[in-house]
């Protein structure tokens, strides 16, 4: 019995865990299973040992899909007004399916929302061998679409990025309703937080120049985590994203938007929570074409040069934030770039008591 067949059988028939358990036994690598995307929900984990050379199927489908950056209407920061026709676009995203791209997964601890914006987290652990069957459903703009991805190992063939010279070769420009499959490789360099994204054909809206990031700011990017052997458990794990939209390339925009997760301004940008005693975890991404800073009110946490309250975050990089949570409170995260702050980067962090 292949590795494969043997993962797949043993996740049938096992009970529901929770959200809190299955992460934690994802952060301390012991269930693999748990993490993979292939898994139709969070009901399978404490499988197999955790073993050299897990294969980590997802099936990762790009969708099309009306979306509204200021979805509750209000910036309460400055309290500024915007209709739905303000901030209103279609929008393009990675979602994490069933196999052969049945239906979509449900929300969980591993990938997250599976909203599309972000995609959802591709998780491995050292020694693992990630595939992603990518299927191209993007119905609204037809445009070709690719993935690829940082941080892990690959041959040239997964690449998935295209240039005009070769604009033939395989996963860099995948046709609407077309498959791909991504092969990769995570080993001890690819321990940390990382970005993957469309990297295929530029694209204009509107009749203008080709934009290169067309497609990623329209919504296609994700984030993935490689645990190191032995990391400890966290309790709770945040997903965070910077990026931009920009008016003259998103014409249906009123403005340009600096974006969180799809969302721009209080309080429509996500909200994140945890408990005092919980080791938090923070893992943040941005793309685009500026460098932005995280910061959160009221917590500090250890880094490489001390500590700090901030991080510096530039295109397709990314932050990973640990601290055991002391401070209870309704707190701010925001970039602190003024032009990023009121064109809508700050979102709320909730701290209860334990
Ligand atoms: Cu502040």
């Amino acid at each position: 019995m292949d590795r494969r067949t043997a993962l797949t059988q043993t996740n049938s028939g096992l009970p529901p865990v929770s959200r809190r358990s299955v992460l934690r036994g994802a952060m301390a690598g012991g269930t693999a299973l748990a993490l993979g995307a292939f898994v139709p929900s969070a009901t399978a984990a404490q499988a197999a040992p955790r073993a050299i050379g897990t294969i980590r199927e997802y099936w990762i489908q790009a969708g099309s899909f009306p979306r509204t950056l200021v979805s509750g209407g209000h910036d309460d920061l400055l309290g500024r007004i915007f209709t739905p026709e303000d901030s209103g676009y279609w929008a393009l995203g990675y979602r994490a399916y069933t196999p052969n791209w049945a239906k979509p997964l449900a929300s969980d601890a591993n990938h997250g929302e599976n909203a599309g914006i972000p995609g959802p987290v591709i998780r491995a652990n050292v020694g693992d061998t990630i595939v992603i069957h990518f299927r191209n459903n993007d119905t609204h703009y037809r445009f070709p679409h690719s993935i690829h991805v940082h941080g892990l190992v690959y041959t040239p063939e997964n690449d998935g990025a295209w240039i005009s010279s070769k604009s033939n070769a395989p996963g860099t420009a995948v046709l609407p309703g077309h498959t791909h499959t991504y092969t990769y490789r995570a080993d001890a360099t690819s321990v940390g937080t990382w970005v993957y994204h469309d990297h295929s054909l530029p694209q204009s809206l509107g009749g203008g120049a080709p934009v290169m990031d067309l497609s990623t700011q329209l919504g296609m990017f994700g984030l993935i985590a490689v645990d190191a052997p032995g990391a400890p458990p966290v309790d709770c794990e945040h997903i965070l994203y910077f990026h931009q939209m920009y008016a003259a390339d998103v014409p249906s925009l009123a403005q340009d938007y600096a974006c969180f997760n799809g969302a721009a301004f209080l309080p429509n940008t996500p909200v994140f929570h945890s408990k005092v005693g919980e080791r938090v975890r923070w893992r943040i991404g941005a793309l685009g074409q500026e460098f932005y800073t995280f910061h959160l009110h009221g917590h500090r946490w250890k880094t490489g040069d001390g500590y700090r309250d901030t991080a510096l975050i530039g295109p397709a990089s990314t932050a990973t934030i640990e601290y055991v949570e002391d401070n209870p409170g309704s707190w701010f995260y925001h970039a602190t770039s003024t032009n990023h702050l009121v064109s809508g980067m700050i979102g709320q962090y909730f701290v209860t008591k334990a």
